[in-house]
């Protein structure tokens, strides 16, 4: 009888530790995702931008959400705008000319002969539209901190599946490049 009760305490103290295992293994419900930015010069060489996403990486839960944030303030607005590997650009010669990214800043009906804000603040699968895209594919993008101002932000719902890699770049400032984890 006690053996009995002992096997089922420790089949118990299994499923739990199961159970909290599957649930680390999720990632969080949401994640901040923020622009930072920081800025040198060399004299008569050259000036270095770091205007960056914080993070090289991010994780978070399919069905999770992210919280993108103008973290800098003067230099927003930014997209967050998700591209295929092979076509987040490389090299100095695609940094601001990418096909993809060009295609995408039509896409949001961007002037970039002027200072304007888009038509579409969201792109779905690449079509511009007035609310937030679910987050899971290319060509899902939306425009963060429009006015300017640190602090501002928008929430985005990922629908990709668990085990997706999503890279991400701002196409106003397309070295901004990093990517989210799905989990
Ligand atoms: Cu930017």
């Amino acid at each position: 009888m006690i053996r009995t009760k002992l096997t089922a305490l420790a089949v118990a103290v299994f499923v739990v530790m199961g159970l909290s295992s599957v649930a680390s293994a999720a990632g969080p419900a949401r994640t901040t995702i923020k622009s930072a930015t920081s800025f040198k010069f060399k004299p008569n060489r050259y000036i270095q931008d770091g205007l960056r996403w914080a993070k090289d990486s991010y994780k978070v839960s399919s069905g999770g959400t992210l919280h993108v944030v103008n973290g800098d303030g003067s230099e927003g607005p930014h997209t967050f705008t998700v591209l295929a590997k092979k076509d987040v650009p490389k090299t100095v010669r695609t940094l601001f000319n990418c096909r993809a990214c060009n295609e995408l800043t039509r896409a949001h009906g961007a002037n970039p002969e002027s200072e304007d804000p888009p038509r579409f603040p969201f792109l779905e699968n690449g079509v511009g539209q007035d609310s937030p895209p679910n987050v899971d594919r290319p060509g899902d993008s939306a425009l963060v901190g429009s006015r300017g101002r640190k602090g501002e932000f928008i929430d985005l719902k990922v629908t990709a599946r668990a085990g997706t890699t999503l890279r991400f770049i701002c196409l106003i400032h397309p070295w901004m490049q990093s990517k989210v984890e799905v989990q």
